[in-house]
């Protein structure tokens, strides 16, 4: 197994106590919160993060603000959108989570392969997907991504090697795994990176992928984004050991846990799993403790959880946690923040623009990008 030189912050506890017979918590997952942990937790993160902020050059620092800020005020607008009617079908909003694909995105090359679950705006916006076929592809419209064809789970854009946006949960593990070998049978040194929710961790998919992954030393990295939900069940009623990153420890692969709200501690972690793959051809399991601050799905009424949960875990807000890191550190000023603001929004509005304008798919496009070489009646 390969070394691991740092594990950032301790792994959760295993938490809840469990009923014998079910298996289901006894306890809400609220009281498992330690205000005074989190707040001790925040310190060392941002004392992290002001660390790491000085080993990297203005530009880059910008441009990761740039994405996080992208993300969230895009997302904001396609509630609205979808509030008003004008996006129909399912919508998983990313929000809260902008740091784990910003700051792993950051890390890789634009050649590289990435794939994700149906939560994929982030993705495809961090890895440079405009947001006009961004927005247009949750329109349903032409000029979307995926020509209006997939909607909000099925963002694809092959020209930035970004495969999609899947609504089998875990259904993306096995192809990336593939992906990863075809890279490896190529002679390509292409790393596979693919995300997916903590929920998909109970999935076999996942499991025989690690071990093939293991065994055939592919040069994939496994994102899991633990939220700690998966629709309404919490992680302590759905999953015997919820240390997720030690499921690696079966295969004998290297594995990492980081904290989700820092953005750079998801670049880091990524850099050293991307040299890895990159260098050894060896997979990696990360871990990445995160949290969504919406519904699960915009049609979710989320009575599964307190408000005040919410809102414990927003005090950790990764775009207000990386401003201020960048604040406290001088490396903006306020008019810079401003700007961001300002281009992000003209971004934004451009793109409901675009989306609004850009026509349906044309009724004969039902049959096309189905089979790559369809029969010719
Ligand atoms: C194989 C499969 N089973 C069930 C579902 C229904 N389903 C959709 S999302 C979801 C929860 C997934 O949660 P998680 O993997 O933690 O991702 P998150 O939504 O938190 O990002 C479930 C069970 C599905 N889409 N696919
Ligand atoms: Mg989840």
């Amino acid at each position: 197994m390969s070394e691991l030189k740092v594990t950032p912050l301790k792994p959760r506890d295993q938490g809840a106590e469990q009923s014998a017979v079910t298996g289901i918590s006894d306890i809400d997952s609220t009281d498992a919160i330690n205000p005074e942990e989190l707040r001790e937790e925040h310190q060392q993160r941002q004392q992290h993060q002001r660390e790491q902020i000085e080993e990297l050059d203005k530009e880059t620092l910008q441009k990761i603000l740039y994405q996080m800020v992208l993300i969230r005020r895009f997302e904001e607008k396609a509630a609205e959108a979808y509030t008003l009617g004008k996006i129909g079908g399912f919508c998983h909003l990313y929000i809260g989570q902008e740091a784990v694909a910003v700051g792993a995105l950051s890390a890789i090359r634009p050649d590289d392969y990435v794939m994700t679950s149906y939560r994929d705006h982030g993705h495809a916006l961090a890895r440079g997907t405009s947001a006009d076929e961004v927005m247009a592809e949750l329109y349903g419209k032409a000029g979307g991504c995926s020509a209006g064809k997939g909607g909000s789970m099925h963002l694809f854009d092959r020209d930035a090697n970004f495969l999609g946006g899947h609504g089998i949960v875990g259904g993306q593990i096995p192809l990336a795994t593939g992906v990863a070998f075809a890279a490896k049978y190529k002679g390509t040194d292409q790393v596979s990176l693919v995300f997916f929710g903590e929920a998909a961790v109970n999935q076999g998919a996942l499991h025989e992928s690690l071990n093939m992954a293991q065994l055939w030393k592919l040069p994939c990295i496994y994102f899991c984004e633990n939220n700690q939900y998966g629709m309404g069940t919490s992680l302590a009623r759905a999953m015997s050991l919820q240390d997720v990153s030690q499921k690696a420890h079966a295969y004998d692969m290297a594995s990492e846990f980081v904290d989700g709200m820092d953005v750079l501690a998801v670049r880091e972690a990524t850099e050293r799993a991307v040299a890895r793959a990159r260098n050894e051809s060896l997979p990696t399991l990360i871990e990445v403790r995160t949290y969504r601050f919406m519904g699960h799905s915009m049609s979710d009424p989320g009575n599964y959880r307190t408000r005040a949960e919410i809102e414990k875990h927003q005090e950790r807000d990764p775009v207000k946690l990386f401003s201020d890191s960048l604040k406290h550190k001088g490396v903006m000023e306020d008019a810079a923040f401003k700007e961001i603001e300002d281009r992000v929004r003209a971004e934004v509005e451009h793109s409901v623009k675009f989306a609004e304008d850009s026509p349906l798919p044309a009724p004969e496009e039902l049959f096309t990008h189905i089979y790559a070489n369809p029969i010719k009646p």
